[in-house]
């Protein structure tokens, strides 16, 4: 035994957090001494030392792009005692991003340039007691990846969003949105963003901890699977605990990788449920190898994909618990383009507001990055099921050995950081990269060799997967149409995941929506500019123009606003100011995924998923998102919360039998009695009731309640329809226009607005004199409404509730101070 085993024997696991200050420095034009806290990026610590400007503010994203152009450097010193230094030493250093040198005391210790990968660093013996000194020296990203294209045996083309972009971003592994999207700006951020620390270790030090289930009658099986790396041969003492029940003991390890198996039988487990479906029990399970701890939250649930033969082609679809469930939700980007600024709070503040509109998943898109801990940790507590990609997108990559190494090693890391989270629904290859060989001319006119590159990478990950997370389905590509299925994803619809974007870029009328019938809408998506108080916060009032340069700026979609205003000139009205036609976008915005989800959910069980594209914005800009950067509610979450509702009735024209039919869909288990009630209303404020009537909405089913034929309703009228519970209490209201709004001549309103405070909580009644449209509230205060962009009839009272966001818990005066109202007719 040597003396450091001799001494390490006796000693409990410790370790020393590096995060905090470092300097920052670079050398280039002209050089620049500063101070960065770490974990977190040089663009942040640039705007708080005042060195740069507001990337997000006009358009200063040019003034700041010189940061990604200049190597950084990163220094701190750190106090080791004696009796660490002895030790098995680590050093853990997450998502370097993105190209560096890492040194110890003045030595190099590695080269790293992959964001996504945990770096453990075994320094037994390069540490020494006292102050010792860790550099990272950050490469510039963009030469480094012009160099690899440059040295690459054949050319491959990049996506090529608005300008600017960084060139060759396939040939780094770093988030591809970092170099500009077609939402998000080109800051090529720089930093570290996870963990930052010095292990020392007994022996050995824990890798992974991975649970999986296997469900019988009345129990739940757990194989815990624990990695450790040993920096000795000996003995290690193991233990797991989980619902008052303890594993392990002691083990032997051999140096290097060793794989430590345990079973924990659960008897009459509680079961987790995706939100809206069930309850989200979490079983803590606290590993303790030698001293180190780590905790884990596990949800038992039994999920599996449905891939088969059906007599449309094949189904696709999600069964959790032996149920088949529609999955109802949007894509996710990273939250914010800064990195230091994506913080477990807003984050979840996200995440809330995803359940708060009745969403059960969210699929992380592959042109991102993987997340934090957290943010799946609060997947598992809110019911929020996760489509993952892996991080590819939209663009062939090089597979190089080197390059297949480094994604190995990446993949590999995350599925068994991940996968004993219940949350993970599915890992998916990547995000449209396979359609993207017909995208440019390289790939298209060298298609067997892409396809060919295609597959290697392709292959790697599958093979991952099923060596590491075996029970998770695989899906090769979003959308894909199946295993070795390389058809048109983007417009089959009969199996597989869909993608349909002909609405926003072939402008096709929202109607288009009821031309496909995905069995699993993951994208499809319609852009609205972002919110006025959002826009005021980046622009100066002459900027407040949607062709100025700032607003186009926050523009990344080429011929974004024009096809924003275009659609305006079919459908509504045009508005008679920014203001209004700021709101009449997000008006429009929600029209068209609430026709597309409405229907595609009316045509269960056809549709099993409708994944609007997209929940978040990662900085100001006119997107597709239906929450603005900073969470913020748009009018499209608003209407979200409605057209998810799990149990809903919608309207769904029959063109071909000129006729309207109402629909009632039931997602849940149980069977719900609903007392109907449909009227045809003029926009003078007339109202003739249709019918009324007591329905039954079987359990997971969509079913035909009415059928109306379109000649009904007059000239002027329009269908409105509500329900409720035996009690009477309203369950949901809804209502159809046959015609575009701009036909209509909508009368103006007088909206009375009262507060009121029944439970101490503010309740903000509406009630007009003449029917009124999309009317909103805003409130100076962060938060959301109950409900908004809602109908106001005549006679008819409609109560909205305030949620704060941000913790605050504001006074009824408060809120009324800033009361705003907006409505259709007030646009023009
Ligand atoms: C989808 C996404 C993104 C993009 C969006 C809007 O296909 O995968 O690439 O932001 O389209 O164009």
């Amino acid at each position: 035994m040597t003396a450091r085993e001799n001494s390490s024997a006796n000693f409990e696991y410790a370790e020393i957090d590096l995060g905090g200050t470092f300097s920052l420095h670079t050398s280039a034009r002209p050089s620049l001494d500063a101070t960065i806290t770490l974990p977190g990026d040089v663009h942040a610590a640039l705007i708080g030392s005042g060195e740069i400007p507001d990337p997000y503010f006009g358009d200063n994203e040019q003034a700041v792009m010189w940061v990604s152009e200049v190597p950084w450097t990163v220094e701190r010193h750190f106090d080791v005692s004696a009796e660490m230094a002895e030790g098995h030493l680590t050093l853990t250093l997450g998502e370097i991003d993105c190209i560096a040198a890492v040194k110890l005391n003045g030595k190099l210790l590695a080269r790293v340039d992959n964001q996504f990968i945990r770096n453990d660093f075994n320094v037994t013996g390069k540490i020494h007691p006292g102050e010792n000194t860790l550099r990272i020296e950050f490469g510039v990203a963009r030469e480094i990846a012009k160099k690899r294209y440059d040295a690459h045996p054949f050319p491959i083309p990049y996506a090529q969003m608005n300008q600017p972009y960084m060139a060759h971003i396939n040939f780094l592994r770093k988030a591809a949105c970092h170099g500009g999207w077609d939402w998000g700006i080109c800051l090529m951020p720089i930093g570290v963003y996870g963990t930052m620390k010095l292990r020392r270790s007994r022996r050995a030090r824990i890798e992974s901890v991975q649970v999986t289930q296997q469900h019988g009658k009345d129990s739940c099986d757990l194989i815990i699977t624990t990695r450790v790396h040993a920096f000795a041969d000996g003995e290690v003492a193991l233990s797991h605990t989980i619902d008052g029940q303890q594993v392990g003991g002691k083990k032997r390890v051999v140096a290097g990788e060793n794989i430590l198996i345990e079973r924990v039988r659960i008897t009459n487990p509680q079961i987790w449920w995706p939100f809206g479906q069930g309850k989200q029990p979490l079983y803590p399970l606290t590993t303790n190898l030698d001293g180190e701890f780590t905790k884990r939250e596990i949800g038992l649930r039994n999920l599996e994909w449905i891939v088969e033969k059906d007599a449309i082609d094949h189904a696709f679809k999600c069964r959790v618990n032996g149920r088949d469930i529609t999955m109802l939700g949007a894509n996710w980007i990273p939250a914010d383009a800064i990195p230091s600024r994506i913080t477990k709070e807003v984050v979840r503040d996200l995440l809330e507001s995803a359940v708060a509109a009745n969403m059960n998943m969210i699929r992380v898109w592959g042109g991102g990055q993987y997340e934090p801990d957290y943010f799946y940790e609060i997947c598992d507590e809110l019911g929020i099921l996760v489509w993952h990609d892996f991080m590819f997108s939209c663009m062939s990559y090089p597979t190089n050995p080197e390059m297949l190494d480094s994604i190995r090693t990446e993949i590999t890391q995350q599925v068994r950081r991940l996968s004993h989270h219940a949350c993970i629904a599915l890992w998916c290859g990547d995000n449209e990269v396979i359609g993207s060989i017909n995208w440019y001319e390289e790939t298209r006119n060298n298609r067997d060799r892409f396809v060919a590159n295609y597959d290697r990478l392709s292959n790697l990950l599958a093979g991952i997967v099923a060596e590491e997370d075996p029970g998770r389905r695989f899906w090769p590509s979003s959308p894909s149409l199946g295993y070795m299925d390389f058809a048109d994803g983007w417009h089959i619809d009969t199996r597989g995941d869909m993608h349909y974007w002909d609405v926003w870029h072939s402008a096709k009328p929202f109607e288009a929506y009821r031309t496909v019938n995905p069995r699993f809408a993951s994208e499809f998506g319609f852009q609205s500019f972002t919110s006025m108080n959002v826009i005021e916060s980046f622009t100066t009032p002459e900027d407040r123009n949607p062709s100025s340069p700032v607003m186009e700026t926050h523009q990344r979609n080429d011929g974004g606003n024009a096809r924003i205003l275009e659609t305006m000139c079919r459908y509504f009205r045009f508005p008679k100011g920014f203001a209004e036609m700021v709101f009449l976008s997000q008006v429009q915005q929600g029209l068209a995924i609430k026709t597309a989800i409405e229907y595609w959910r009316s045509t269960k069980p056809r549709c099993m998923g409708t994944l609007f594209w997209q929940i978040n914005d990662c900085w100001p800009v006119a997107s597709w998102a239906s929450l603005d950067y900073g969470g913020q509610w748009k009018l499209l979450h608003y209407m979200a919360r409605r057209f998810f509702l799990a149990q809903n009735v919608v309207a769904i024209p029959d063109t071909a039998k000129n006729a309207i039919v109402l629909r009632g869909i039931n997602d849940s288990a149980g069977k719900a009695e609903i007392n109907l009630t449909v009227s045809a209303v003029h926009t003078n404020g007339n109202i003739r009731p249709l019918h009324q009537g007591q329905h039954s909405l079987n359990p997971d089913k969509a079913i035909d309640l009415l059928r109306l034929p379109l000649a009904d309703l007059a000239a002027g009228e329009f269908l409105f329809f509500e329900w409720s519970d035996k009690d009477g209490v309203l369950l949901g209201e809804n209502d159809f226009f046959p015609r575009a709004y701009k036909y209509y001549e909508i009368e103006a309103a007088r909206i009375k607005a009262t507060w009121s405070s029944p439970d101490g909580k503010p309740v903000l009644t509406l009630t007009t004199d003449k029917p009124a449209f999309f009317v909103t509230a805003t409130t100076d205060i962060p938060g959301y409404f109950s409900d908004n962009a809602v109908t106001l009839l005549p006679g008819r009272e409609t109560s909205l509730s305030f949620t704060p966001r941000k913790g605050a818990n504001p006074s009824q005066a408060a809120l009324a101070k800033g009361l705003k109202l907006q409505h259709l007719r007030e646009t023009y």
